[in-house]
């Protein structure tokens, strides 16, 4: 994109709750240029008279920017509106500036703001599906299944169980990301992540609440079978539409296989069903495995009451996974060669971290001592490692969550765990508010999927909110959307669809292919370690600081790419900001 956001003051462009702390930032040097302010004015974005008024911050040091920057606090305005914050000096008998440097893009304040953020989020999920026909009235997106030819993947090694040549069905699942791969790690987290979201703000996501374009499948034919009608919200329709694909990706003896993918990558713009490449099954992992047993015991739990039938075969699935796990002690990630030339690699080669998650979380869905005892006998240094964001790579903290959570756990190591997430919480509003945006992100974290982080960081707040309530931690939490939803020192925001500078140039094949714009994909975001060309062009040129290492152009997959496992953390900060003040 050549037109980036040139306005210096940034605010979260989607917008803020009546009663939520209200921050703006604004860069008082930045590229060598100076903005003279000391004062700001809230102004009524209509008609321009001044709803608030005030002295700038002091100044903050903003390294990470390559910035020094004053905030707007405007936390008292809670008339709903739609405003912009502007900066300057001088004050004028109605209280505006005598001088005006700079001004916001517009900013609402009202309750509900991040409804529409929630939909745009779940119903992603649902235009990303597989062989799966879409006609989306909101989108515009009109498309047939994609990918059925997923249903007879090939086998791409030979095992125990099925030959090579062998096919297998696993249709259905959503895509990954801008390329039409589905995978296992990231699928696993996913899922937990919403469904521990659900778990923690169950009154946030309710049947309807998105308008899904398509029937209501899978977990709801079961149950009207056998048992009852249920009306599952939709964040859980579309975590079990997953769930099922997850479920075929389980092998008989209850590993799990690691990916499916063709051989080669589809052009940038090719739409799924134009990519009829045969497409395989590749790899096995012990660390996917342990993802999917835990993703599973969570659903065993979520789904008990509105899907029993569904509930019962997830922990089935759960413990044949784990079953498998016990019987091999040894971190194990099957490579072929050849199995990454057209999809990503999703590699890791340790698994204590995923397996202490599956553990704990079986051991809370049904309070069997067996979990808690593999838990002390292989992982008890676990239980005092410090907490940290969970990503795909790193699911220890779901998995001492879940143990703090549990009925069944150790009183005395759940407390121990509950301190530590206090501790991690303390520092890191202490490091949310020493940074001049308010982001949790440190300089070595704008990286590859930096926005990502910084919502999983965000998350962990909420979790240490459940513990010992606070406002600082709910405070940070919330920090941590409004950087996300455009408070960042580009000026972007990192969400598709969402304020008024998003990301228009994902990295992005059923976009590019089908020509249709999805809102709630959360992009990359900075990077600092000009992973693809066009970003390292941008780079060398710019010199760019860490958190403006970011071009909002296709090419650039390493900051311009959603992915599942981007999206999810944002579940848990939006159950809590959707249901505050209920
Ligand atoms: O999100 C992944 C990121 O953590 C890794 O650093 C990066 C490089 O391996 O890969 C990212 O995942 C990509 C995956 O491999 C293939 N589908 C697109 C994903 C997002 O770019």
């Amino acid at each position: 994109g050549s037109e980036r956001p040139t306005e210096r003051v940034r605010v979260d462009q989607v917008g803020y709750l009546p009663s939520a702390p209200k921050r703006a930032v604004v860069a008082v040097e930045s590229d060598g240029s100076t903005v003279e302010a000391e004062r700001f004015a809230v102004r009524d974005a209509g008609d321009g008279t001044v709803a608030l008024a005030g002295a700038l911050s002091n100044p903050i040091d903003s390294p990470d920017a390559g910035e020094t920057v004053r905030r707007a606090d405007f936390s008292t305005l809670s008339e709903p509106g739609e405003y912009r914050v502007a900066v300057g000096r001088g004050e004028t008998a109605d209280g505006d500036l005598r001088e005006t440097a700079d001004e916001s893009v517009p900013v609402r304040v009202g309750t509900g703001v991040y409804d529409g953020v929630l939909a745009d989020a779940v119903r992603l999920y649902t235009l990303k599906r597989s062989n799966t026909a879409i006609d989306d009235p909101v989108t515009g997106l009109d498309v047939p299944p994609g990918h059925t030819q997923d249903a007879e993947a090939r086998m791409y090694f030979g095992d125990a169980f099925r030959e090579e040549g062998q096919e297998l069905d696993v249709a259905g699942g959503w895509y990954d990301a801008g390329d039409y791969g589905k995978y296992v790690p990231p699928a696993a987290v996913t899922v937990g992540q919403m469904l521990l979201a659900y778990e923690r703000y169950p009154a946030a996501f309710e049947a309807g609440q998105c308008d899904l374009p398509v029937e209501r499948l899978g977990v709801e034919r079961s149950a009207a079978d056998g048992e009852r009608e249920s009306e599952l919200p939709d964040l859980l329709v579309e975590a079990a539409f997953e769930l099922e694909w997850l479920e075929r990706m389980q092998r008989e003896d209850g590993a799990v296989y690691h990916k499916v993918a063709a051989s080669e990558w589809p052009a940038v713009d090719e739409a799924p069903t134009d990519d009829d490449r045969e497409r395989y099954v590749y790899g096995l992992s012990t660390f996917g495995t342990a993802q999917y047993a835990a993703a599973m015991a969570m659903a065993a739990r979520v789904y008990a009451d509105d899907a029993p039938a569904f509930a019962e075969r997830a922990l089935d699935n759960a413990r044949a996974a784990h079953d498998y796990l016990e019987d091999n002690p040894d971190p194990e990630f099957r490579f072929d060669a050849g199995q990454d030339d057209g999809s990503g690699p999703y590699r890791k080669d340790t698994d204590r971290e995923e397996r202490f998650w599956a553990a704990a979380e079986l051991l809370k869905t049904t309070g069997d001592t067996r979990y808690a005892d593999y838990l002390e006998v292989r992982f008890v240094d676990r239980f005092d490692a410090p907490p940290r964001a969970p990503v795909w790579t790193d699911a220890l903290s779901l998995g001492q969550w879940a143990y703090l959570s549990a009925d069944a756990a150790d009183d005395a190591r759940a407390e121990r765990l509950a301190s530590a997430f206090l501790d991690y919480a303390d520092d890191l509003v202490a490091d949310i508010e020493a940074d001049g945006y308010g982001c949790a992100l440190d300089t070595e974290d704008y990286h590859w999927a930096s926005t990502k982080l910084a919502l999983s960081k965000g998350g962990m707040l909420l979790l240490a909110n459940a513990i010992d309530s606070d406002d600082r931690y709910v405070t940070g939490a919330l920090d941590q959307l409004h950087y996300a939803l455009g408070r960042t020192p580009t000026g972007y925001s990192y969400v598709t669809g969402q304020g008024t500078h998003p990301p228009r140039n994902p990295h992005d094949r059923l976009v590019e292919g089908t020509g249709t714009s999805i809102p709630g994909m959360v992009v990359g975001g900075a990077n600092r370690n000009g992973d693809d060309e066009t970003l390292a062009a941008y780079i060398a040129e710019t010199d760019a600081p860490p958190a403006k290492c970011y071009v909002d152009a296709t090419a650039s997959y390493s900051v311009n790419e959603w992915a599942i496992d981007y999206t999810a953390p944002v579940f848990l900060l939006l159950g809590h900001a959707t249901t505050m003040g209920e």
